[in-house]
């Protein structure tokens, strides 16, 4: 399927994957209705699609832990256009590396309310807005943490399972309708995600990725550019994608420095 004219809806393109995906459809024609909390990055974010080929690109203020800032967000795109045909779900992250029994609650809540309910509070407001039996897609970003646990990642590990859960019953649910529901899940990647995680502390974020070779940006944007546009007849239910430098969640290999 063309993406040339088609809209593109991402949330959380104010960095990382989702404003790599803005300025990947952005280069293959796409008009893009991007939407985050940090609303200057949001302006690079499309300047950049734009630079790339975007036939347009809007941005508005989005914080998808607020049911309010989402129907705002949707009554800005209905005032924009009324079809979106490729709806990203990509807002999410970590919040600490905490085990159970030292965690805290803010930021227990902080990844349900963006990775899980932000997910399911988009998708219903801009569901009536995505056309049937046209090709139109949902993406959801998950995580190879969706599929195995990991110390400190109770609950970081939860909502990503969960977000495969979602996109397993929102494919039910939109049977017959022609709109497919996909899931990438990828393992590591270096974006701001680590920064996120650990507060602001660059030394530990940056000791994530040491001596190994992560995914970046594009690698995600190209493979949802990808899904989105395979023949309306295809729908692409789920992607891992892990660097290969990791083999499992578990293994990765760091090359040692040798000075
Ligand atoms: P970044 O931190 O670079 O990007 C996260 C994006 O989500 C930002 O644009 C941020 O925007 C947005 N966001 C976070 N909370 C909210 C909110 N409440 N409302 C609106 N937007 C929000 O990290 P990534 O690009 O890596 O993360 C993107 C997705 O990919 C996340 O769902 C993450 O869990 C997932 N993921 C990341 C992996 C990695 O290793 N990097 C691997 C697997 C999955 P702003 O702060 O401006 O609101
Ligand atoms: C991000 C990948 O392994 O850091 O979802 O949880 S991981």
């Amino acid at each position: 399927m063309k993406l040339s004219g088609k809209w593109v809806l991402i949330t959380g393109a104010s960095s990382g994957f989702g404003a790599a995906a803005a300025r990947a459809f952005g280069a293959a024609g796409a008009n893009l209705l991007i939407g985050a909390r940090r609303v200057d990055r949001l302006a690079e974010t499309a300047e950049s699609a734009r630079a790339a080929g975007a036939a347009s690109a809007h941005f508005h203020a989005l914080d998808v832990s607020s049911t309010a800032s989402v129907q705002a967000f949707a009554e800005w795109v209905k005032s924009i256009t009324p079809t979106v045909d490729v709806l990203i779900n990509n807002a999410g992250g970590a919040h600490g590396l905490d085990p159970v029994s030292t965690a805290r609650d803010e930021d227990w809540e902080a990844m349900v309310q963006s990775n899980f309910l932000g997910l399911l509070r988009v998708t219903r407001a801009i569901l009536p807005l995505l056309p049937h039996h046209a090709g139109a897609s949902i993406l959801n970003i998950g995580s190879i943490a969706g599929h195995v646990a990991y110390e400190g990642g109770a609950a970081y590990c939860g909502v990503k399972a969960a977000e495969r859960s979602v996109t397993g019953a929102l494919r039910l649910e939109l049977n017959g309708t022609g709109i497919r529901v996909g899931s990438l899940d990828p393992g590591l990647a270096e974006t701001e995600f680590s920064m996120v995680r650990f507060k602001g502390d660059a030394t530990r974020a940056a000791k994530v990725y040491e001596g190994t070779e992560p995914l970046v940006g594009e690698d995600i944007a190209e493979t949802l550019v990808w899904m989105a546009s395979r023949p309306p007849h295809v729908c692409i239910d789920e992607v891992v994608i892990k660097p290969t430098d990791q083999a499992a969640i578990h293994k990765l290999y760091r090359r040692t420095k040798t000075a």
